[in-house]
């Protein structure tokens, strides 16, 4: 048994994993749980971010417009199934115009550390970079200065300082469709100056996992455990009619995040249901988001559907511990 070291959540969005169904990750009966139209002006709702806020549950969503703009929004939630959801964009405040004029805004992530909740998110400054900022309420939000130079795509902080550090896995990225992508990870003593880059896993070549052939890129923020910190992760195929998204998992040690312990051959969700199949960009799945419950182990999974509207599944610790050891890379 592999514990979860953090909070318990009893409230946690759960189903039980259906009778005979083999697979380690399970959808929910009712996904997608945000539609397109979710908001007056959107087109889609996808790729968004939710953690435990108060006795319910907040998250930042990317509604792209219905003139294909994209930008992120605040939504609360009893149940972390039904949200509201802002009709306006967050609107940052900070210290320096240059770092506010906003070029895009799309597929952010949530963090709590310490006292405050940190969103990281892809922001355009002349090419995708990492855009930081933090909240306290979910109301007001304090840009700060941009993790990295572009391109970079995918920064997701670690819920705690490792060795003293703030901590940041990211995937450098390009301008365009990236047709490469490993993962990377950062340190920080203050969340402005990122340095001590260290290589963490790659794409996986040959036939071997071919579903993370192309690129992969981290998922929602890393999980503590006492075996290591669980990756959530995307993985990339180029296939004849475009790219596939699929989820793996990957377990990094603990005080050196960059060290692999373990890695999923087999990936653990991908798209088969038709919401995953047919939208805006078919054939995606990507996890940007988890509640965790460390009294029970169990975990449900935020992930984007064809670029189009918002699903959860579940899985638990030991569920992902033991797909990782029964099919490893
Ligand atoms: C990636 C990002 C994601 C998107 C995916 C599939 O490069 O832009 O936001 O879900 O492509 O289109």
């Amino acid at each position: 048994m592999t514990k979860i070291i953090g909070n318990s959540l009893k409230n946690i969005p759960w189903q039980d994993k259906p009778e005979g169904y083999t697979m380690p990750v399970w959808r929910y009966s009712q996904n997608p749980i945000i539609g397109r139209r979710a908001i007056p002006s959107s087109n889609s709702v996808f790729n968004s971010a939710v953690v435990p806020f108060g006795d319910g549950f907040a998250g930042v969503f990317r509604c792209d417009s219905k003139s294909i703009s994209m930008d992120i929004f605040a939504g609360f939630s009893k149940d972390g199934i039904n949200w509201e959801i802002n009709h306006q964009p967050i609107k940052f405040e900070g210290e320096d115009e240059e770092i506010l004029k906003r070029e895009y805004r799309y597929d952010p992530r949530v963090c709590f550390i310490e006292d405050r909740y940190y969103i990281t998110w892809c922001n355009g400054y002349h090419g995708p970079t990492i855009g930081v900022a933090y909240t306290f309420d979910f109301k007001t939000f304090y840009q700060l200065e941009n993790a990295f130079l572009p391109y970079n795509r995918n920064g997701v902080l670690f819920p705690r300082k490792i060795n003293g550090n703030y901590a940041m896995v990211s995937r450098p990225s390009d301008t365009g469709h990236t047709p490469f992508g490993d993962i990377f990870f950062s340190q920080s003593p203050d969340l402005t100056y990122w340095g001590k880059h260290r290589y963490v896993m790659g794409t996986v070549p040959g036939d071997t996992s071919a579903w993370q052939i192309t690129k992969i890129g981290p998922g929602p923020t890393p999980i503590e455990t006492d075996e290591g910190w669980l990756l959530i992760y995307h993985g990339v195929i180029n296939t004849c009619n475009g790219f596939v998204y699929r989820m793996g998992c990957a377990l990094l040690d603990i005080n050196e995040p960059w060290k692999v312990k373990m890695r999923s051959k087999d990936y653990i969700l991908g798209p088969e249901e038709l919401y995953e199949c047919v939208g805006d960009v078919p054939n995606v799945t990507f996890p940007c988001a988890t509640l965790t419950d460390a009294e029970t182990g169990r975990i449900c999974i935020y992930y984007g559907c064809a670029d189009s509207v918002t699903g959860i599944a579940f899985t638990t610790v030991d569920e992902l511990i033991n797909h990782m050891k029964n099919n490893p890379l």
